[in-house]
């Protein structure tokens, strides 16, 4: 039985029985309300309810709104107790119980904030229903008139499945459409209160958790992950004060400095509008016409072109803030603040030829080693540093930090490392979460502000903007993994797929029917915006030091290893003959020459044209740079932990290959946190030379060379010899040398490696370290000898001289 409410009879003829009858009515009601107890719930309430009201005669804070006093201290809102819970419900009904609609709001609280328990589903043991919740008999046939009758209009089971199935899908991001993501947390070291009173950074221990979305900016959301693109970074911390987006990227600088030419940018680097091509590249036309006109792009067109383009792993990149931002502390100082995270795992690439093949063989390559390694306990870490400086320091910087096309050298201003981010859980539901999560650079928390960069300023307005469509209206927040962990109460009422029932009729605010609440919370406690002076002539424009488009674009190329300069000549080359339009390339060229004329010789060469004059320079003086080397700009400079965890190694095996090795460094590897897994001509048994039998989980077919960090060659003459008469064999070795990866051949299948043409020697002429020869005798230590090999990442060396164009 539901519990009723039965109101005790008012005595009749007294002023309380008028006024209870007037409190029955919601059109009007008396002029003065009696004295004394109010008889009834209703009269109570309106009683209550008058209480509130004439508790706040009148606006107190009005006053105080005007000012600088305010602006700077504005405080906390009025507020009055009600008398009692009545006085504030929507409804005197509210206490009335049923099994769906529950009891009455718990006070203060938004219960649509909780974990994410709260929304989980598992179907284990239940039967199959339709959206209403009605147990569905036949989930094989519709409803048709006869076995070989017309099916019914009358089938709502069909309807229902079909109509839900029509709209699965959802409008995909317009920029950073593919990607992956992964829950985990924040812990921070040691707090640094003096600089941020920010939730997740002031107190040391403190832990703060996160969800992070790994993506690719051009591709759509089926594209390949081994683009050459940039790489998004974005992590949303539930923090204790609300939720705070660092949306950020794997370079940490950007193409443009105004966010006036950003969909100029994405409509250039898009597939072209006439043919929708090439899907996921920026090597066309539009792309490079774009940016060789825009020569503030130069210096992310470094990055771009480098390797940090093509990471090995989300696991194995940096992440940026990109802008300068502002920390605040609790006596409202505030310093400019560049955020870095560093993997543990260190920065590492694939090289070209390999990204092409990989994403022709796993199109999914990055998401599943993501996933992959969560699910085997590796969780992927990040040390996040801070680059610190105050306001003056950087007026005297030779560049301006407001321009995203600009970094702050290590040298100048080296990280403070604060915390470090861990991922330890992948989601349950690609869409539910990583779909549907929606990152916006204007969600910071008291201790977090921007600076004036223009480019941040017009994404603080883009991406609330882009999530209204793309999830379809403006209760996207209430989306479970959107919903923060902290309190939200505001008078933000309605819309499509709204899921908070709001208690009270008072949705604005000042008010005195809801006791003033939810209330302004003032300076002590609110979001204070940091208070920089701005009284400035009204213009469209750029300041003098964004005019310098070149020193730091130079001081990227000049600051990496003759390797990775060779890549970045490559890719230039490589991207620039995508280009129909011959002027388009020859213009790039001209702006490269002003970058480093060196590197435009070797594109100009590799395009087969002479180095064209150099575009004019919009700075006349060039600027003085404090650093004009930077060691922390190279990937060499961020090995990573020097372990070999999660790399994965191909075990090449036949019938006839020694097993008892093969199993030995199998688990050998295993221990050292990496997975070597048995290759075969086919999946599925073989037999060891021992006469034991052991199973190939991958084929030479199904899981191609290059998909591997390292190759093991086995011992076991009949086993080689199979190896050797196998199609695929060939090409598995020449990849994996070809793409700098180490190789152990052990025993008799030294002649595998000669088959393959693999040289002896380095170009140099110096024994190749990522080549190694094992026999039984040494095995111990051939296994040691391959581990850090391995932990090398790759052999550069063998490239030099391979990728020199011959310009004649
Ligand atoms: Fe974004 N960006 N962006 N962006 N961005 C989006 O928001 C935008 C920029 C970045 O995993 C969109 O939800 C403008 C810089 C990441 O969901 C959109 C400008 C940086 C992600 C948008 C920029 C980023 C986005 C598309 C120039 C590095 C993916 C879908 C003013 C600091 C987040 C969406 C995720 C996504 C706008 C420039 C990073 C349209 C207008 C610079 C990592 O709102």
């Amino acid at each position: 039985m539901p519990p009723s409410r039965t109101p005790s009879p008012p005595e009749s003829g007294s002023a309380a029985t008028s006024a209870a009858a007037a409190a029955r009515n919601t059109d009007s009601g008396a002029a003065h309300l009696p004295g004394g107890p109010p008889p009834d719930p209703p009269s109570q309430k309106a009683a209550h309810a008058q209480a509130l009201a004439a508790g706040m005669p009148f606006n107190a804070n009005k006053p105080l709104e005007h000012g600088m006093d305010n602006a700077l201290r504005p405080p906390a809102g009025q507020t009055v107790q009600p008398l009692s819970s009545a006085a504030t419900a929507s409804t005197l009904s509210e206490e009335i119980n049923s099994e769906k609609a529950g009891g009455m709001a718990m006070p203060g609280l938004n219960a649509t904030i909780e974990s994410l328990d709260r929304v989980r589903v598992d179907s284990g043991g239940q039967r199959l229903t339709t959206n209403q919740g009605v147990p569905i008999a036949d989930n094989q046939n519709s409803l048709k008139a006869g076995l070989r009758g017309p099916a019914l209009l009358e089938d709502f089971i069909l309807r229902e499945k079909i109509t839900h199935f029509d709209h699965e899908r959802i409008p995909e991001r317009i920029v950073h459409a593919r990607g992956s993501g992964a829950h985990g947390y924040f812990e921070c070291y040691e707090g640094i209160p003096q600089f941020t009173k920010a939730a997740p950074l002031r107190e040391g221990g403190k832990i703060t958790p996160v969800f992070v979305r790994f993506s690719t900016v051009a591709g759509e959301r089926g594209s390949k992950d081994t683009a050459r693109d940039v790489r998004g970074f974005a992590v949303k911390f539930y923090t204790d004060e609300g939720n705070w987006d660092l949306v950020g990227n794997n370079m940490p600088v950007f193409f443009i400095q105004d966010a006036m030419k950003f969909p100029d940018l994405v409509h250039a680097v898009k597939p072209e509008p006439h043919h929708q091509m090439p899907q996921a590249a920026s090597a066309h036309d539009t792309f490079w016409d774009f940016v060789s006109l825009m020569p503030e792009s130069t210096h992310m067109l470094m990055w771009h072109m480098s390797d940090r383009a093509i990471p090995r792993s989300y696991r194995m990149m940096q992440g940026f803030g990109v802008h300068t931002f502002r920390l605040v502390n609790e006596a409202g100082d505030s310093v400019f603040c560049k955020f870095h995270w560093s993997p543990v795992l260190g920065t590492h690439s694939l090289v070209w030829d390999e990204a092409v093949k990989i994403s022709g063989a796993d199109p999914d390559f990055h998401r599943r080693d993501l996933w992959e390694a969560i699910e085997a306990g590796e969780f992927p870490e990040w040390e996040l540093g801070l680059q610190i400086f105050t306001e003056e320091e950087a007026e005297a910087f030779s560049f301006d930090v407001l321009d995203a096309t600009k970094i702050v050298p290590e040298e100048l201003v080296p990280l403070t490392p604060v915390g470090r981010l861990v991922l330890n859980r992948n989601p349950d539901n690609f869409f539910a979460e990583t779909e549907q999560v929606a990152f916006c650079a204007a969600h910071v928390v008291p201790g977090i502000d921007f600076t004036n960069d223009p480019l941040l300023t017009g994404r603080i307005h883009s991406y609330v903007d882009t999530q209204i469509t793309r999830l379809g209206g403006p209760n996207f927040h209430e989306l479970p993994i959107n919903a923060p962990m902290a309190q939200v109460h505001n008078n933000q009422r309605d819309g499509m797929h709204r899921q908070a029932i709001h208690r009270g009729r008072a949705a604005y605010e000042p008010n005195s029917l809801g006791g003033g609440c939810p209330f302004q919370a003032g300076a002590s406690a609110g979001f204070m915006t940091f208070p920089q002076r701005a009284e400035q002539d009204k213009v469209r424009g750029k300041p003098e030091k964004f005019a310098d488009h070149y020193t730091q674009a130079t001081l990227f190329f000049e600051s990496q290893t003759p390797t990775e300069q060779a890549h970045i000549a490559a890719a230039f080359r490589f991207e620039l003959s995508k280009c129909t339009v011959p002027a388009v390339r020859e213009r790039m060229v001209a702006s490269l020459v002003n970058a480093s004329p060196l590197l435009a010789q070797q594109v100009a060469d590799g395009l087969g044209i002479p180095v064209p004059p150099a575009l004019p320079r919009a700075l006349a003086q060039p600027v003085n740079p404090e650093v004009t080397h930077s060691h922390a700009l190279s990937l060499t400079a961020r090995p990573g932990d020097g372990s070999v965890r999660t790399r994965k190694v191909a075990l090449l095996v036949a019938d006839g290959v020694q097993g008892e090795q093969i199993a030995a460094i199998q688990a050998a590897l295993l221990a050292e946190g990496a997975v070597g897994r048995l290759v075969g001509p086919r999946i599925g048994p073989f037999r060891t030379a021992e006469g034991e039998t052991m199973e190939a989980d991958a084929s030479m077919e199904n899981e191609p060379g290059f998909l591997f960090d390292a190759l093991v060659l086995p011992d076991g003459a009949e086993g080689v010899e199979l190896l050797s008469a196998h199609a695929y064999t060939e090409q598995f070795i020449k990849d994996q040398y070809q793409h700098g990866k180490t190789i152990l051949a052990l025993g008799a299948s030294a002649t595998l490696l000669a088959e393959a043409k693999i040289p002896e020697t380095l170009p140099s002429g110096d024994a190749d370290p990522g080549v190694l020869r094992g026999a039984a005798e040494n095995f111990e230590s051939t296994i040691e000898a391959f581990v850090a090999a391995l932990a090398r990442h790759r052999h550069p060396a063998r490239e030099i001289g391979a990728l020199v164009v011959d310009a004649g």
